[in-house]
């Protein structure tokens, strides 16, 4: 695969319109006439910008109607740029996502810090239809464009002592204003069970809609773990660490009662602040049923066979 060129320009000027597959489907389910009215460019798009817009439809999505792009853009939590739902979309363009590297160690084979471009260059990037849960009490329905972490974490040879993944977030409160308040101990980090972490539905993203991910999604790389609340789903990964020891992630550091490592969609288990037996699905008036995995239990439940899942909340 070539090398990538670089600076990228604006999504808005690298997203031909025939690409806009998604967009259209959005817009025709909601009974849209809008037009986009994005150039062509695509020939100043690095290469894997063109693959990701032209991804594939990925295994595994769902075919309910999706979140409106803007509101999936423009409703966050990314405490990195502030606690309000709107502070991601106003602070996080200064967010620097190029250059960008992940470092990769721990229980690996060749560890290393990595750019995002060499992380990429294997993987055929693929489109896939999630629904995904807050905790809070939101869900969404996005379509994710990325590849597995799976096939991420093979490549650089996981030991037999790897039983853990330790995600983290960029550390910099110049790039991330947020990080100045004491809300949580920065870097934000996330872990899974091994397990977990090379299931086929766990993806890492670069995309939605068919465009590159907007900062205050987690560009330009974060996880997307659809039968676990939101919050698994650290944004702006620098480094992936594979490890023996269970890692604490933010949020149970922060509230050990309140955020499980595991952390999957549950609608039994409650939360003292939040209802998890229904949710709000942006865009919808009402409350439908929250479903145990976020409906994705015919494929995830067996990881968590013979599991008290309300102990391993
Ligand atoms: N680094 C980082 N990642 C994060 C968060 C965060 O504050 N910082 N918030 C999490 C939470 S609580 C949710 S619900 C999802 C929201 O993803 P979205 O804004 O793309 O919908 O991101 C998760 N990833
Ligand atoms: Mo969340």
């Amino acid at each position: 695969m070539a090398r990538l060129t670089y600076p990228i320009p604006p999504p808005s000027e690298i997203t031909p319109k025939e690409v806009h597959a998604q967009r259209r489907r959005f817009l025709k389910q909601a009974g849209g006439l809008l037009l986009t009215t994005a150039a062509p460019l695509l020939s100043a798009a690095p290469a894997w910008q063109a693959d990701m817009i032209r991804a594939p439809q990925g295994p595994f999505s769902t075919d309910e109607p999706l979140t409106d792009p803007a509101m999936a853009a423009g409703y966050n939590n990314f405490f990195e740029f502030g606690t309000g739902k709107e502070d991601p979309k106003r602070h996080a363009h200064r967010l620097r996502t190029h250059p960008w590297s992940v470092a990769i160690g721990g229980e690996v084979g060749r560890p290393g810090r990595y750019t995002l471009e060499d992380i990429l260059a294997p993987h055929g990037l693929e489109e896939r239809i999630y629904r995904l849960r807050c905790v809070e009490g939101w869900s969404m329905v996005i379509p994710w464009v990325g590849f597995p972490l799976g096939d991420l974490l093979k490549r650089f040879e996981p030991t037999s002592r790897a039983k853990y993944v330790l995600f983290e977030t960029l550390h910099d409160p110049d790039q991330m204003p947020g990080q100045r308040s004491r809300i949580l101990d920065w870097p934000y980090q996330e872990g899974l069970r091994i397990d977990e972490a090379m299931h086929p539905l766990t993806l890492l993203a670069v995309g939605m809609y068919g465009d590159v991910m907007p900062n205050q999604n987690g560009a330009p790389l974060r996880l997307v773990v659809p039968w676990k609340y939101g919050f698994k789903s650290i944004k702006s990964i620098v480094r992936i660490h594979l490890q023996e020891e269970q890692p604490v992630s933010s949020w149970t550091a922060r509230q050990p009662a309140e955020y499980g490592f595991y952390a999957n969609v549950n609608p039994e288990v409650r939360h003292p602040r939040w209802r998890q037996a229904t949710e709000r699905r942006i865009g919808e008036s009402g409350r439908r049923r929250t479903e145990l995995f976020n409906g994705y239990g015919e494929l995830v439940a067996d990881l968590y066979a013979g599991m008290d899942l309300h102990r391993h909340f």
